[in-house]
């Protein structure tokens, strides 16, 4: 195998970067841009495969998961995004009560499930104790249900909206259960970029910060990056430096997903979206800038399960899980399912040569499904 990687980076002319990737050599920012200018999705793709056999061998990861979505409303104004509606305009939105929250977990309680994964738009009609209400509440009625909750610049919304520390509040949602952050609220980790599409959201560097606070209280994370709309490949380079930067700070991000821009319902529906070979070259490019994340996530929701399974053989090691109810994406144009079965999920994973493992939210190992079943 490694001679077949070894000619498609020759023919590709990236030696010096297959050097690197085979003796575990970090690669510069510049060599990362070269990737991604090279345009070599094959010889990319294969250098990614090795670095993630490497670090994951055989196994692709998913979690027994469901989305909790509480509001829609939001006050940050993203020009990306299709699903929140505008403060000034709550009631074409929705804004759950804890009850109406806690019937969207009772409901799925019956199903198998190890993780609730919130987020929500930056919305000042709840009170502070809402958020931890939910998260205590969830626990309550499920003392394993590990609570993925709310994004770093969700945070940062916090803290100001009921004027504390974004450390108090980490103290105060830890003393209610939560587990660890999703990854999102990153968007791209450059001004420019944000200064044109989302201007009230928090810069980089409060992104950063936050997410750093976050990790210093024990709290494990992911990160993740939307491309495919106005960002330049330098810019998402830049990006993939910085949170390379932090991890070998904090050594707390568990998993990069990069997250595929949908256009539609978005005040940027004029734009395309990425192609699907920009999909597995952003994928294989992470893998690789990335030496010190365990994991790579190819989002099946977003990347549709077709391309998700391809992304299972350039970088990626891990397809998130079963879902249910996405609404982000779904509301700016997604057209995967909402939700896939696990038997649907594990037919993907075999089906892309890999062996199917249930996992926790923190990567621990539920279960391998060795067995082959048909596909
Ligand atoms: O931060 C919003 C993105 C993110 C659009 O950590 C869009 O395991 C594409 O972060 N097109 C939230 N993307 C979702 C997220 C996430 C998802 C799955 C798993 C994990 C994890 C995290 O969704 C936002 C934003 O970057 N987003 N609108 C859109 N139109």
């Amino acid at each position: 195998m490694s001679v077949v990687i070894e000619r498609l980076a020759e023919a590709a002319g990236l030696e010096t970067i297959y050097d690197k990737v085979q003796s575990g050599e970090r690669l510069t920012c510049a060599d990362g841009l070269r990737l991604y200018e090279s345009r070599e999705l094959m010889a990319i793709g294969a250098m990614a495969d090795l670095v993630r056999e490497r670090k994951n061998g055989d196994s692709a990861y998913f979690v027994r998961n469901m989305h909790l979505n509480p509001t829609n409303v939001c006050t940050a104004d993203c020009k990306f995004c299709g699903f929140y509606r505008p403060y000034r305009d709550k009631d074409a939105g929705w804004t759950w009560d804890l009850e109406r929250c806690m019937e969207e977990v009772r409901g799925r309680l019956h199903e198998p499930l190890t993780e609730v994964h919130i987020v929500g738009g930056h919305n000042p009609d709840y009170p502070y104790t809402f958020y931890t209400d939910l998260i205590r509440g969830i626990r309550a009625l499920k003392p394993d249900m590990h609570v993925k909750a709310f994004t770093a610049t969700e945070y940062d919304f916090f803290a100001k909206r009921f004027k504390l520390p974004v450390e108090q509040v980490f103290r105060d949602f830890i003393d209610a259960g939560l587990g660890s952050l999703p990854g999102g609220g990153a968007e791209v980790l450059s001004e420019r970029v944000r200064q044109e599409l989302y201007p009230k959201k928090i810069g980089a560097e409060r992104w950063l910060e936050v997410v750093r606070i976050a990790h210093e209280h024990g709290l494990r994370s992911n990160a993740t990056l939307l491309y495919g709309h106005i960002e330049t490949v330098e810019e998402r380079v830049q990006h993939l430096c910085r949170l390379r930067e932090l991890q070998d700070e904090t050594g707390g991000f568990m998993c990069f997903i990069p997250l595929a821009f949908h256009p539609e319902n978005t005040e940027l529906q004029e734009l395309p979206g990425p192609t699907g070979f920009d999909d597995l070259m952003t994928v294989a490019v992470s893998r690789l800038m990335l030496d010190n994340f365990d994991h790579i996530k190819a989002y099946w929701v977003m990347l549709t399960p077709r391309i998700a399974q391809i992304a299972l053989n350039m970088g990626a090691d891990c397809i998130d899980g079963t879902v249910v109810e996405e609404k982000i994406v779904h509301m700016a144009g997604a057209t995967s399912p909402e939700g896939m079965s696990m038997v649907e999920l594990e037919r993907l994973v075999r089906d892309a040569g890999r062996v199917p493992v249930q996992r926790d939210s923190l990567y621990n190992i539920l279960e391998r499904s060795d067995a082959t079943a048909p596909v």
